[in-house]
C-alpha cells in the first residue's frame, strides 16, 4: 500500500536497522525500544490489522512467530522474551500494517498495562 509507513520501510523508501529479511517477511529494530531489545516482524504483503486476517494466511502468520524464534535465538537471548500483536486502538495499534513486536532483556509485568 503506498502510503503505508511500513510499506515504505519494505520498499527501501525509509530507512531502517534491519536485522533479519527472506522472502515473507522483514525484521527490523523498532525506532522507540521499551526494551532492550525490541525487534518488529513484519508481513511483506500489506494487512491493516489480525482482525482482517483471512483463515488462509496461517502460514504467513506462522513464518513472523518462526522469524522471531530465529532472531531471538541469532541474538542470543535465552532468558525468555515476550512477543507481542496489538490489534486496533484500544490496544494500542498506531501502525496499521500488522506487525509482530519481539521484545526481550528485561522482566516484563504480567497483566500488561
Ligand atoms: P504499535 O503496535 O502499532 O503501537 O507499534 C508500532 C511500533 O512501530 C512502535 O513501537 C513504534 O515505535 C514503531 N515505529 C518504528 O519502529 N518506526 C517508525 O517509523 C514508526 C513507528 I511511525
Amino acid at each position: 500500500m503506498t502510503d503505508c509507513l511500513f510499506c515504505k520501510i519494505i520498499r527501501g523508501e525509509i530507512p531502517s536497522t534491519k536485522v533479519y529479511e527472506n522472502e515473507d517477511v522483514l525484521a527490523f529494530r523498532d525506532i522507540n525500544p521499551q526494551a532492550p531489545e525490541h525487534i518488529l516482524i513484519i508481513p511483506k504483503i500489506h494487512i491493516n490489522r489480525v482482525e482482517n486476517l483471512s483463515d488462509n494466511q496461517s502460514e504467513m502468520v506462522g513464518k513472523l512467530v518462526i522469524a522471531a524464534k530465529n532472531i531471538a535465538r541469532h541474538l542470543g537471548i535465552h532468558n525468555g522474551y515476550r512477543l507481542v500483536f496489538n490489534n486496533g486502538p484500544q490496544a494500542g495499534q498506531e501502525v496499521e500494517h500488522i506487525h509482530l513486536h519481539l521484545l526481550a532483556g528485561r522482566k516484563f509485568a504480567w497483566p500488561p498495562g
